[in-house]
């Protein structure tokens, strides 16, 4: 009987991944939900305050709102978080059944520090509070909440009307005729009752003059709100209808973006003529670009940005979501703050969940990093990664056995091509059962990986939620016995196929699971496991082959008798938490964990790297991972990256070098290619593409202090290292919808070749009076205006800003390791004035030590013809053996003869070189130790 993995693969061979089956997957119109929200209309919003109902504490509103049309009533409670940001949650006054809500301690890093709130003008119909340089106005009749900075209305809350809030209520058993539909509403005390004379086709004729007239709670007639078919599946809905929404409108702004994960531009698009922007965790095979289909992982994360300020709204609900955006010229809701801006433009967004609470925090800004930092302090930020996650990784699906992993190994020394991390896919295991391996391919899995780390390389084995239902896998057994699986509707073990055939899935939003998956990676219990063995979560979504939209049932059933529609888009968050957790454990929290998943929820950046998924071996995917990786950047998940050359199909060795090329200077830089490719390792590639290849995969080595730098200053501010351009120029307009370039940090500028036969290409250099130096040839350009620069093959447009130093290491190794103790080159470029600064920090680049104070931050600066290398943190210490070996200025105005070094006030000349090729001056061996203090001042 052929395998599953077989029958997939024939599909693979026969061109399928050319385009998505859309038919998998719903449409708005096909999820009962999604259509009920959207067909609400902006002027009839049924909800109003009880002003009479509210309580004032000191950082805190609680208020009810009742639904007119049913007299269902809600709690509203508006909070004023520290660091300028607001929190407005709705939940039902009274639910019949406790609505799920993420636990505080697990999206939340936990409770959110609040601050006290002062009224500012309070009424019958109205009240103003304030905070910081905010003021939240709550209106009454309509409901509408509007939060204010400094005077300027930025975002309003149900200022279209488009709140719906479906509350619990008991399901009756369905009934013909006019009882039936009374029955089957369940309507509430105090529910408005129909007036018209019920018959069946009347029930039709209501609805739709409900639609005429406005947001009445009339949805529970329809049959779909108590089961819904999509294809053959059902969902039994056992508590009906559950969703929520809100319209959210961004005031004063035309550019959005985030709401991860779509193959879509980074500014994002209406949706007024398709589907909303889906938030799903989804395994779409072959997906399509530039459209709103949901993908692998969701982040419920909207920045808005103008030239004045940057907002952002996170959406705290892990059940699907669908978002709306529409854009509008004039701000037509202005006067309701009294004043008159009805000039302004305006965004408006409509989020709708199929279960859950309302629960949103209006980050205030006003700048994009107090944006980074306000989210930051909600879910997290990025752990700064152990130095070969942010290495070059080769993996491709799949190194077959211990030979050829060894082969591979090898080749890349003799090639001299440096990398850290080889991967193993699905078939290293014993029949796909994870934490075991094939002992025919694979019989000494430890002396394998111990001859990969004796060059500094590791490994990284792939460990999936589905787990073979077979009573002779141990780990299934457990779970089994244990009663750790998801269950299906009737409270049995849910199973379904996966790659490893009939499978159950972990309930990973248990903690006691999560617990147990930890301890499955301790050494005694996965053999074959070492230190050096890191871990791939993939089909985290989950996938289902044969549920719906390949995943689980909708009815499945979690911890706590939730449904999988309350929780979906955190399964593959909790995963992959219990999994670095399982690292921690194994080395007594002492070493870094690295995970990398493939699904991915708000606050996943503290569990590890997200990559893009199956993508394909086309110009088109690789251009779109710019915009991707610059939206998930945008919203905390700092550490992911595109399978390299495309996951599908066969690259040229074109495509695949200018893909190599963009990776190099993107987060997680893996390569990566389904079974049934040709094999790609840079190394088969013909020479001369193998040689611009090793190039790109070297410079990435030379600047991994940079990039250490930016993720240790990332986990401390939330700023993520990949950046889209507006970030660092706020109010230059020509780069908001920019993204085909984009920044690390603010020091280097990339703008990656990613059309076919290109040779050159337009860059745009941006801020006035700003100088940019190509890295490879320190030609400089001019800021604030696009040049056509030439970009051959061997090419990367990548450009150091004038005014910064990078740190880079230049004696590039076999692998990172290989390179710990290492010297720095500090390469400085000068801008207009003559000067620059930089920083770099430095630890023992794999454990935790640096949380106890031993590391380094050093501070650069050059300024009136002196280098000064100073300690950027007092606090901390670290001792190292790597020191500084070069110091390369340019963009010096006069040819300097002497060096004169200082350290602790002891002076000594070194040696100069000068080259005319842009004023380029060396300073060879200062010979400082890096933690040491120094100056050179030249004449
Ligand atoms: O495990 C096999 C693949 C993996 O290589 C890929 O990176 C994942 O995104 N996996 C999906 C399952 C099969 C995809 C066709």
């Amino acid at each position: 009987m052929a395998t599953i993995q077989m029958l997939v693969g024939l599909l693979l061979l026969s061109d399928l991944v050319e385009s998505v089956s859309r038919e998998n997957f719903k449409t708005c119109n096909q999820s009962s939900f999604c259509k009920r929200h959207r067909r609400l209309r902006s002027d009839a919003s049924p909800y109003v305050v009880l002003m009479e109902t509210m309580q004032i504490q000191p950082s805190r509103i609680e208020v009810q709102i009742l639904n007119t049309k049913n007299n269902v009533r809600l709690l509203m409670q508006v909070t004023a978080i520290k660091d300028n940001t607001a929190r407005l949650k709705i939940n039902e006054l009274n639910p019949l059944r406790k609505r799920y809500e993420i636990p505080v301690g697990d999206v939340l890093v936990g409770e959110p520090k609040t601050q006290d709130m002062k009224v500012l003008v309070r009424s019958g119909s109205s009240i103003s509070l304030g905070f910081e340089e905010n003021k939240i106005l709550i209106t009454s009749r309509p409901f509408r909440v509007d939060f204010i900075n400094k005077e300027e209305p930025v975002v309003s809350i149900n200022a279209q009307g488009l709140l719906k809030f479906e509350h619990s209520r008991e399901r009756n058993p369905p009934q013909k005729g006019w009882l039936g539909i009374w029955f089957t509403r369940g309507f509430s005390e105090g529910e408005e009752e129909p007036k018209e004379p019920p018959m069946e086709n009347q029930a039709d004729k209501k609805k739709k003059e409900g639609e005429k007239k406005g947001n009445e709670e009339n949805d529970a007639n329809e049959p779909e709100t108590w089961e819904e078919t999509f294809k053959d599946f059902h969902d039994s809905k056992p508590y009906g209808p559950s969703s929520v929404g809100v319209d959210v409108s961004f005031r004063g702004f035309k550019y959005v973006y985030g709401i991860p994960e779509h193959a879509e531009s980074m500014a994002l698009k209406t949706t007024k003529s398709g589907d909303p922007y889906r938030l799903f965790n989804l395994d779409v095979f072959g997906y399509e670009l530039y459209n709103p289909m949901a993908l692998y992982g969701s982040v419920p994360v909207m920045l808005a940005h103008n030239e004045k300020q940057t907002v952002g709204v996170f959406w705290h609900n892990a059940a699907e979501s669908w978002v709306d955006i529409s854009f509008n010229t004039v701000d037509k809701v202005a006067d309701i703050v009294g004043r008159g801006r009805n000039e302004r433009p305006q965004t408006n967004t409509h989020w709708i969940s199929e279960s859950g609470v309302i629960d949103v925090f209006i980050m205030m800004g006003p700048t994009a990093h107090d944006v980074f930092y306000q989210y930051a302090q909600l879910t997290g930020t990025t752990n700064l990664p152990p130095m070969f996650a942010i290495s070059y990784h080769q993996c491709r699906w799949n190194y077959n056995d211990q030979g050829d992993v060894e082969n591979v190994d090898a080749n890349f020394d003799i090639y001299d091509i440096p990398y850290d991390v080889i991967w193993l896919d699905i078939d290293h295991a014993d029949g796909k059962r994870y934490f075991t391996w094939d002992a025919r391919k694979f019989s000494n899995p430890i002396e394998m990986v111990n001859n990969i780390a004796s060059k500094g390389r590791k490994m990284v084995t792939i460990v999936d939620p589905h787990l073979k239902v077979d009573g002779n896998y141990r780990i299934n057994k457990e779970a089994k016995d244990q009663g750790l699986y998801v269950k299906n509707k009737d409270g049995n073990d849910y199973e379904g196929w996966c790659w490893s055939e009939t499978s159950s899935w972990p309930d990973f939003t248990n903690p006691k699971v999560r617990q147990w998956w930890a301890s499955k990676f301790l050494f005694d219990d996965y053999k074959g496991s070492t230190a050096d063995l890191f871990t791939w979560n993939d089909m985290n979504e989950p996938a289902v082959f044969n549920g719906p939209e390949i995943t689980l049932h909708k009815d499945a059933k979690h911890m706590g008798g939730f449904e999988n529609s309350d929780l979906h888009n955190i399964y593959g968050y909790y995963m992959q938490q219990a999994t670095a957790e399982g690292q921690l454990l194994r080395s007594n929290n002492k070493d870094r964990p690295f995970v990398l998943t493939r699904a991915f929820f708000a606050g996943s950046q503290r569990w590890g790297a997200a990559w893009t998924g199956d993508n394909a071996a086309e110009w088109s995917h690789l251009k779109v991972s710019i915009p991707m990786l610059l939206s998930l950047s945008l919203v905390g998940i700092t550490h992911s990256g595109a399978d390299v050359g495309g996951f599908f199909n066969n690259p040229d060795p074109e495509l695949l070098t200018r893909w190599y090329q963009a990776a190099a200077f993107q987060p997680f830089f893996r390569a990566h290619a389904h079974e049934f490719s040709k094999r790609r390792e840079p190394y088969l590639q013909p020479k001369k593409n193998m040689q611009v290849i090793r190039d790109a995969i070297r410079a990435r080595y030379s600047y991994l202090p940079l990039w250490y730098t930016l993720f240790y200053e990332g986990e401390q501010s939330g700023a993520p290292p990949m950046r889209p351009l507006w970030v660092e120029y706020p109010t230059d307009k020509r780069t908001f919808k920019m993204d085909d370039e984009y920044l690390i940090g603010t020091s280097l500028l990339v703008k990656p070749i990613t059309e076919k036969g290109q040779t050159g290409t337009h860059v745009y250099f941006p801020g006035k009076d700003q100088l940019w130096y190509d890295i490879a040839s320190y030609n400089s350009y001019k800021g604030g205006q696009s040049t056509y620069v030439e970009a051959p093959l061997s090419k990367i447009p990548v450009f150091q800003k004038g005014g910064s130093i990078i740190p880079r290491k230049m004696r590039i190794r076999r692998s990172s390791g290989l390179m710990k103790h290492d010297p720095f080159t500090l390469v400085v470029c000068l801008d207009k004035s003559g000067s620059a600064t930089g920083s770099l920090y430095v630890d023992d680049y794999n454990s935790f030590n640096y949380r106890k104070g031993e590391h380094l931050l050093r501070s650069f600066s050059f300024q009136h013809n002196e280098f000064h290398s100073r300690s950027g943190d007092k606090f901390c210490s670290f001792s190292t053996k790597e020191w500084v070996e070069k110091i390369v200025i340019i963009g010096l105005s006069a040819r300097p003869t002497k060096a004169i070094l200082n350290v602790k006030g002891v002076e000594s000349s070194l040696q100069l070189s000068y080259s005319s090729d842009n004023n380029q001056v060396i300073i060879r061996k200062p010979g400082v130790n890096i933690a040491k203090d120094f100056s050179i001042k030249l004449s």
